[in-house]
């Protein structure tokens, strides 16, 4: 999978070099580029931002760097690309957004700050690729860039290869729509603090059911609203 990142912060993806994704990039199974959307910019300054139209507080990104951006990032590359704006008033991003976009060859984030990007950049974007207007949860970040790195992990990691024991990513929260069930591991005994003895049981039937049951405790107490789902 090719991913391409705008950013005004692009040393924040350097994260993206360690761990199962700078595995994954090293092996050729993913290709991300990080993009200074500044290095599309003429002027001495480098400007990227400017007064809002209509007034009111803070600024707003320039359209110009941004075309330039995505016309540099698309022209290079042949499919029609998915245009990802990290945005808090987007649609949410779930466990199946993650999983849709784990599949589409070529995706371009472009990361806002301030109080937003010009709207005509969305438009002309749509022009270039599929536009997606995503949203992390019901919070406000400073800008795209946090927003966007763990987008790419939930999204990096269910791509074929990236995760090396492919039954990892099958018991996990969210991916039945319900919460993972807890794991213990050795001493049978720590501080006082028994292990739930079934598992110790090598009763597979027993432990499989103790799990569900589990899973279907923990949904009902932390996350009700995924059971009314
Ligand atoms: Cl995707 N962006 C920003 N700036 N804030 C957010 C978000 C995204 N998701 C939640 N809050």
């Amino acid at each position: 999978m090719r991913i391409d990142v705008v950013s005004i912060f692009p040393t924040i993806f350097d994260a993206l070099e360690v761990s199962l994704l700078g595995k994954a990039r090293t092996t050729g199974l993913l290709d991300v580029r990080v993009h200074d959307l500044r290095d599309y910019t003429h002027d001495r300054h480098r400007t990227v931002d400017d007064t809002p139209y209509g007034g009111g507080a803070g600024m707003v990104m320039k359209p110009e760097p941004w075309g330039e951006a995505l016309d540099d990032i698309v022209g290079e590359v042949d499919q029609r690309p998915v245009i990802i704006f990290p945005s808090p008033a987007g649609e949410r991003f779930t466990q199946a957004t993650a999983r849709e976009l784990s599949a589409a060859p070529h995706l371009v984030f472009g990361c806002g700050r301030y109080e937003g990007i010009d709207e005509r950049v969305f438009d002309y974007a749509a022009e270039l690729g599929d536009v997606r207007l995503i949203s992390l949860g019901d919070y406000v970040l400073n800008g795209g860039e946090v927003a966007v790195m763990a987008m790419v992990e939930a999204i990096g990691r269910l791509i074929p290869g990236v995760v090396g024991n492919p039954e990892s990513l099958v018991e996990e929260s969210h991916e039945d729509g319900l919460l993972e069930y807890p794991s213990y591991t050795k001493p049978s005994v720590w501080r006082g603090r028994e292990a739930p003895p079934v598992l110790l049981s090598g009763n597979h039937g027993a432990v499989a059911a103790w799990r569900r049951e589990q899973q279907l405790v923990r949904t009902r107490e932390r996350r009700p609203d995924l059971l009314a789902d």
